[in-house]
């Protein structure tokens, strides 16, 4: 009865009580109705990006067992990408079409694609020391593996599987000018994959060598395994790595773990490029007895979680129970010994409880600690050791990251703190697995750093992101025509339109075809049950985004088809039917006409539809595409029209002195002549009377005419600025 009660009034007071809905129209009304404060406000402001706004940074972050990349812009945290690195990705056609499928296997020891990874801290290719926008690098700890992506178009190049180690540190680190990635092993274990004697167990650091090859809108650069090695290492468990630059160039450094005591070890690894080789695993191999006199072994006096050379060069920045900073000219005196950390010690800072990650910004001597159990960061000097100030924050913060920081010069306003159960208390509920958190942090005001705003991210784990000032990236827009993106080369299997074919030897069937705003070409393909098929699909769009996806109905196939590519997409056509294909994304008002049909005929079937009937049109139907076919004239005649008008504009205004816009005519008669043969075909068949067809290259024909008007019409708008005319 009670209860009843209880729930009258409440159902009553929420009819009598809930306020009306107000036009929020002011910043105070809405910070009123929301509950904000002044300090939200200032938050919300720092991050706000209006529209057309573009990020300062591009942070790229690894999601763990995923094995894709995510692209997001900082300080808006806003997402901006997925990308398949170690895993398959089918939005993008990563690990189905063939040209994908072909690089993941190729990072296979037994053609076994993983279908996951373990992906912690990656690395940005650099110059000098500094990061240069050119290539990201993965490690895939779970399976060993290392991966190089190009910044160009943002998609994953290579990817290699480590020859000596069946595990690795999840971290891919480059040295200063892109050299060589380097690896470590994890877990020690024996050479020899077949063997279980753990008394053979080792561990490797595994520098892969980098070629660079790249110019304008091209980054062709690719890892050599040939010229690539390791470093046979004792049994320790590896951790974190660093590489040296500046006064300290050459060395690379680690954390090692046996026995309960932790290190870092210190390793010459110039000498090692020149030192003897041995071939282990079809792969060189540096022995280290051969190497262990440019080895130094540092014992700490605690357990550590980081080590990071500072951006000068002089220190290794140590997170053990304090912050250890390290003399790296002392180090490189004892190579060849085995020391205690005193030896080298510069400074020792006392930060906090739990101290889990460094980083540097672009104030001189200035690093960040993320104390863990204390829930706070700490701002100090590691020339002085002295403390500066710290932000307490209402989780617990791991790793940290400032743009830029691991290159010479950290570049950032910004530090990102991330964060996995602590902070979940203040998340809506989704079910046991929830996101991992990004916290972005406010640190230019020299005296106080404050927390600003909470990113989830739905499928990452809690480890390393990087970060780069987006403008030292430089994207392209498209793919010359015809590009197989994995390999950067012009693909032998692309199409031009008015070549589309069909190919058949035996029961191997290959067609080339095209797509385009708003076909696919061919719109019929029959094949006979058991035949091996291959569509070698190019996307023939110029403008920009004019992706096209490509599935074929319950054949487990798809693509993805930015402009320009060629991809190829192989399978057995062992099922008997008629499978729709078509487009999977948005491309146009007119997507939904991207279809066609694949006519898979079955072995001895004697029943109806054997004979296809393609191309047999009952009157009716030759009827209706000949009244389509007369419509369709009439639309291309307006836009024909709209088109001369345009040009007559733009020759009365002299056009031709302006480059731009000369370019862009040139475009737009690029794009009408490319039209004239579908021009000549839909001519051509209304002569005969196949309607159908007629019908379909009149619209093919209309589809380079719309183009062509647009891009025509972009030519007008610039002229008139040019002119100064208003818009
Ligand atoms: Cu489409």
């Amino acid at each position: 009865m009670k209860q009843l009660k209880w729930l009258a009034l409440t159902v009553l007071g929420l009819v009598v009580f809930v306020p009306r809905v107000k036009a929020q129209s002011t910043v105070d009304a809405v910070m009123k109705a929301r509950g904000l404060t002044d300090k939200d406000k200032l938050a919300a402001v720092k991050t706000f990006m209006p529209r057309g706004g573009r990020d300062e940074y591009f942070g790229i972050v690894g999601t763990g067992n995923s094995g894709t990349m995510i692209v997001y812009g900082v300080p808006s945290m806003r997402i901006y990408k997925y990308v398949g690195v170690f895993s398959p990705e089918p939005w993008q056609g990563y690990g189905y079409d063939d040209e994908s499928q072909l690089l993941l296997k190729k990072s296979s020891l037994d053609d076994r694609i993983p279908w996951y990874g373990d992906m912690r801290f990656p690395a940005y290719s650099e110059t000098n020391g500094d990061y240069d926008g050119k290539y990201a690098f993965f490690t895939d700890g779970a399976n060993a593996r290392v991966a190089l992506l190009g910044l160009d178009d943002f998609e994953t190049k290579q990817v290699l599987s480590n020859p000596i180690m069946n595990n690795l540190f999840p971290e891919a680190t480059v040295t200063p000018n892109t050299e060589y990635v380097i690896q470590t092993g994890q877990y020690p274990h024996p050479w020899d994959m077949r063997s279980t004697d753990m008394g053979q167990a080792k561990n490797a650091i595994t520098f892969w060598k980098v070629k660079r090859m790249e110019k304008e809108g091209e980054h062709k650069g690719r890892i050599i395994k040939e010229k690539s090695f390791a470093i046979e290492f004792p049994p320790y468990q590896l951790d974190y790595n660093d590489v040296g630059k500046g006064p300290s160039d050459g060395l690379f450094f680690g954390l090692a773990f046996k026995d309960g005591k932790a290190y870092v070890y210190a390793v010459d690894y110039k000498k090692a490029v020149s030192a003897k080789k041995t071939r282990v695993n079809d792969f060189d191999v540096v022995k280290f007895d051969d190497i262990k006199g440019s080895v130094a072994f540092i014992e700490l006096p605690a357990k550590a979680n980081m080590v990071k050379v500072s951006p000068e060069g002089k220190y290794l920045v140590v997170a053990a129970d304090n912050v250890l900073v390290l003399d790296a000219a002392k180090i490189k005196s004892n190579l060849g010994k085995s020391i205690k950390a005193d030896a080298v010690m510069h400074k020792s800072v006392p930060i906090g409880k739990g101290v889990v990650d460094v980083t540097f910004d672009y104030r001189k001597n200035i690093a960040y600690a993320s104390a863990h159990d204390d829930s706070k960061i700490v701002r100090f000097n590691y020339e002085t050791g002295a403390k500066k100030d710290e932000v307490k924050l209402d989780f617990k913060p791991s790793y940290i990251t400032v743009p830029q920081g691991n290159s010479m010069h950290p570049h950032s306003n910004y530090l990102i703190a991330v964060d996995k159960e602590a902070y979940l208390k203040n998340l809506p509920k989704t079910g046991p697995v929830r996101p991992s958190v990004q916290h972005l942090i406010d640190i230019s005001d020299d005296n106080e750093m404050t927390d600003i705003y909470t990113m989830t991210l739905p499928q990452a784990n809690v480890y390393g992101n990087e970060l780069i000032l987006r403008t030292t990236i430089k994207p392209i827009i498209r793919y010359p025509t015809g590009t197989n993106s994995r390999t950067g080369e012009p693909s032998p299997f692309r199409a031009v339109a008015g070549q589309e074919k069909i190919e058949r030897k035996g029961n191997r069937v290959h067609v080339f075809g095209t797509l385009i705003r708003s076909h696919i070409t061919p719109e019929i393909v029959e094949v006979n049950q058991g035949d091996i098929v291959t569509f070698h699909l190019t996307n023939l769009e110029r403008a920009e985004d004019e992706t096209h996806g490509f599935t074929i109905d319950t054949y487990g196939k798809h693509g993805s088809f930015e402009p320009g590519k060629t991809a190829s997409l192989t399978f057995v056509a062992d099922r008997a039917g008629a499978f729709p294909y078509y487009c999977t994304e948005f491309c146009s008002a007119l997507h939904l006409e991207m279809e066609g049909i694949l006519m898979v005929k079955p072995k001895g079937y004697k029943g109806p539809g054997t004979d296809l009937g393609a191309g047999k049109l009952s009157k009716e139907e030759l009827a209706k595409y000949k009244k389509q076919y007369e419509e369709k004239l009439k639309v291309i005649k307006q836009t024909g029209d709209v088109i001369n008008s345009v040009v007559d504009y733009l020759k009365k205004n002299h056009y031709e002195k302006y480059p731009y816009v000369k370019a862009l005519v040139q475009d737009a008669v690029d794009q009408l002549n490319k039209a004239k043969f579908t021009e000549d075909n839909y001519k051509k068949y209304a002569k005969e009377g196949k309607w159908k067809d007629a019908f379909l290259w009149a619209e093919q024909y209309f589809q380079y005419q719309v183009k062509a008007a647009d891009v025509g019409l972009r030519a007008k708008k610039l002229l008139d600025e040019k002119l100064g005319k208003e818009q």
